[in-house]
């Protein structure tokens, strides 16, 4: 599709999901990656209507906001369930994922050990077990967060996953922690198994730190 541009710091952070719905959704884009020193003047153009990135590209429209793009790109593609209940337990299930990354941010941020040892000994592990806890829900936890086929829910979840836990790089570290939440395991490997694209991709982007 001509005209699909991503302007995003060269991070995983707020852009990678939606690289990754696009890229599951065979959508080609323009994925500018936003040089710390071009910014000053990117931000003066008035490119970003809230002053920060990501900004999306697309229908002739420049969207802000990571969650509400994604939320507008899941709803677009087909990846929103139509039932309220439904969309309740999408959404409550991505805002425990905003939840996570603040905490662990913040936690980041204090640059104090026993704080951040904190966060992955013993917030993480409660995370991961309250996010299987939903996923057991449905389908005995062998399919997707909501109802039968992917939703915002499973983007989401495997972005953090992935990103979070078990990129190559980070896997040696926490793959204890994988282990002890078998169906969150087994669901990023379905996630994978379900799109060559997403496999493509993870293989050949660029490496971030965070
Ligand atoms: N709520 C916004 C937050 C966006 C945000 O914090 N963007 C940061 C990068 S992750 C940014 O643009 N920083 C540059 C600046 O504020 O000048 C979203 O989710 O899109």
């Amino acid at each position: 599709m001509a005209g699909v541009t991503l302007y995003y710091f060269d991070l995983y952070a707020r852009g990678e999901l939606i690289r990754m719905i696009l890229t599951y959704q065979g959508i080609e884009f323009n994925d500018h990656r936003v040089a710390f020193a071009e910014w000053p003047e990117l931000s003066s153009s008035g490119l970003a209507e809230f002053g920060q990135l990501p900004v999306l590209e697309i229908d002739g429209l420049k969207l802000v906001e990571s969650r509400s793009i994604a939320r507008y790109l899941c709803q677009k593609y087909g990846y929103y369930p139509s039932d309220v209940t439904d969309v309740y337990w999408v959404e409550s299930i991505c805002d425990l994922k905003e939840d996570i990354y603040a905490a662990v941010a913040k936690a980041i941020w204090t640059k104090d050990h026993e704080t951040i040892a904190k966060v992955y000994d013993e917030d993480i592990p409660w995370w991961l077990q309250k996010i299987e806890a939903r996923l057991l829900r449905n389908n005995n936890g062998d399919g997707w967060f909501v109802g039968n086929s992917i939703t915002r829910a499973d983007f989401e979840i495997f972005e953090l996953l992935w990103d979070g836990l078990l990129r190559p790089g980070l896997i040696e570290k926490y793959s204890a922690l994988i282990a002890a939440t078998p169906k969150l395991d087994a669901f990023v490997k379905r996630f994978l198994e379900n799109s060559q694209r997403i496999r493509e991709y993870l293989e050949s982007r660029p490496k971030c730190d965070f």
